[in-house]
């Protein structure tokens, strides 16, 4: 049966079609056609944020989370502007958002029209497709095309924009497409096999191998091969490192987890990989905050990098084999072929390097104490969204993630204002689960307008705000390499409990260790969103650290004392 829609018609069409249950965002006169038709399709249900860029990262979270892609949409000019930067956080982490603008109609482009930018051209380079449909008759193939490419191999951001008059236009619509995507790793299946001599010189290498290491990063979640990934690290008994967007990927509790490298990392972490003659990277790009200085990186290894982005292998470090495909099937692959054993002479090696971590995060309101609290009192059964800064590190480091895909963080763009917003996303995929929020006071002040948001639409993310009074990373980088002056990072909040308050939400401060639990507590029980305000020692700093452009093998274990400053 074919029916006579107009452009906005058939754009409902298509993202019912495409399995659609959620979209993100915030309308304006050039995306009206499409708002005026979304009532008619009542199983797309629309969140209305207070910010476009929010809408962007919220899409990001639910595609992170469900493994679908996620949606938002924004009007032209300031619109389609705010989403940038949501739209390069996708980018660099490799999400599959779909983002839909308006655009001026098309006799008025190229004229300054009001409120026209060119949004193809901005965005092109922080998307993986960007396309401006120049005609109804080339809408629903455009945006079958824009869910197939976002969701194909590496996933990420593809942006569509189109024309008021288009959405406007009439024209025959067909029922019968069909979803480019049913779920994550759609379409990863269909690539050609890496090349069966790789994979046995990947084999002999790990087999010779005396110190061998498993690198893990995001893409084992986005290829979903926590279990192929896991069945090789113990069939060659490798220990097992994951990079920050890689956390959850690997069981942390598991005996041959080590933890976190570069930047941040463990100690015992970074001289594992400095002593390793055999690394295994899977789905990793091993960027500078992983490497550091990548002359210095790992100098004994011989590197296997598994990727599905050929234009990853070798980018970033040298490789001694490249094998490009499904993080899934490659492990598979590996793990039938190599042979089995176990490394615990090295990984008593490892258990010997120096281990400081926990020394470092002692005191009244250690972030460590907050992190457990929740891990205990969700019973890990919650999903953790971190902004960016020192929050982000013990976020990442102190709480047991053993869920697979519990840990989601803006890793590669590393923009604050994520977390808030994202949450909301990570919600609609898991509306069973906990999810809990964690931001910096200055992050959380970039998307905090998302209250509201949450309140209209009952979304009950749980807030917690590590306020020390800084922009703390910044103020750390300061204290150790600029002589302590902190230009520009002192921050001043809000009555966060105030706030809360304002938007008829629970709100708890806590200033001492003894109240932490109670109030982790009672927010997570609370039926819907609530705050927790963490009063944090305002000059925590985050250890251990390897200088900006420094090697793996030098990290800064304390502060620098105040006299040694210039
Ligand atoms: C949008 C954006 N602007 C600036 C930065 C640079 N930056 C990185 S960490 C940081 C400080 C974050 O402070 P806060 O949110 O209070 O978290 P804390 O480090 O104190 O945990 C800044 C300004 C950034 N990452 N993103």
């Amino acid at each position: 049966m074919t029916e006579l829609l107009s452009g906005a018609q058939i754009l409902c069409r298509l993202l019912e079609e495409q399995g659609v249950e959620v979209l993100f965002g915030y309308p304006g006169g050039a995306i009206m056609p499409f708002y005026h038709a979304l009532p008619e399709s009542p199983r797309l249900r629309h969140v209305l944020t207070r910010h476009e860029q929010a809408a962007a990262h919220a899409a990001d979270g639910y595609a992170r989370a469900s493994g679908r892609p996620g949606v938002c949409v924004a009007t032209s000019g300031p619109g389609a502007t705010n989403l940038v930067t949501g739209l390069a956080t996708a980018q660099m982490d490799s999400s599959p958002v779909v983002a839909l603008t308006g655009q001026v109609p098309r006799n008025m482009l190229g004229r300054d029209a009001f409120q026209e930018t060119d949004v193809i051209g901005i965005t092109l380079p922080i998307t993986k497709h960007s396309v401006l449909v120049q005609d109804i008759s080339e809408l629903a193939d455009k945006v079958r095309e824009a869910f197939y490419i976002a969701t194909e191999g590496r996933p990420g951001p593809v942006l569509i924009d189109v024309p008021k008059d288009v959405q406007n236009q009439k024209a025959e619509w067909r029922q019968g497409g069909r979803a480019a995507s049913d779920s994550r790793f759609s379409h990863t299946a269909d690539l050609p096999p890496c090349r069966a001599d790789d994979l046995t010189s990947a084999v002999r290498l790990i087999n010779h191998a005396r110190r061998p290491l498993l690198m893990v990063g995001h893409g084992v979640i986005l290829a979903n091969a926590y279990a192929e990934v896991r069945a090789l690290a113990e069939r060659t008994g490798m220990p097992v490192v994951t990079t920050l967007l890689g956390i959850s990927a690997f069981p942390e509790s598991h005996d041959l987890h080590l933890g976190m490298p570069g930047m941040h990392g463990d100690v015992h972490v970074n001289r594992a990989i400095q002593q390793a003659d055999v690394i295994v990277g899977i789905g990793l790009r091993f960027d500078d905050r992983v490497t550091g200085n990548t002359a210095a990186f790992a100098p004994q290894a011989k590197i296997i990098h598994v990727d599905l982005d050929p234009s990853e292998i070798g980018k970033n470090v040298p490789v001694a084999i490249g094998l490009v495909g499904d993080a899934r099937e490659i492990a598979c692959r590996l793990t039938d072929q190599v042979a089995p054993r176990d490394c615990n002479a090295w990984r008593e090696e490892i258990e010997n390097f120096s281990r400081i971590r926990r020394e470092n995060y002692r005191g009244e309101m250690a972030p460590e104490t907050i992190l457990e609290s929740i891990h205990e009192v969700t019973g890990g059964r919650c999903t953790v969204v971190s902004d960016v800064g020192q929050h982000q590190m013990w976020v990442a480091k102190l709480y047991p993630y053993n869920q697979p895909n519990s840990h989601i963080t803006s890793g590669g763009l590393g923009t604050m204002g994520f977390a808030v917003p994202a949450a909301i996303g990570v919600q609609f995929a898991r509306p069973e689960q906990t999810v809990w929020a964690i931001s910096g006071d200055g992050g959380f002040q970039m998307n905090m307008q998302e209250i509201a948001t949450m309140v209209q639409e009952g979304i009950p993310v749980k807030m917690g705000i590590f306020n020390n009074g800084y922009l703390g990373m910044v103020r750390q980088w300061q204290q150790f390499f600029h002589g302590r002056r902190y230009s520009a990072t002192p921050i001043w909040s809000p009555d966060y409990v105030k706030l809360a308050e304002a938007y008829g939400i629970a709100g708890y401060r806590v200033e001492h260790a003894r109240q932490i639990e109670e109030a982790v507590d009672r927010a997570t029980r609370e039926p819907g969103p609530a705050l927790v305000e963490f009063m944090i020692e305002q000059e925590a700093n985050v250890f251990p650290m390897i200088p900006p452009g420094g090697s793996l093998s030098e990290p800064i274990e304390a502060a620098p004392s105040p006299a040694g400053a210039s």
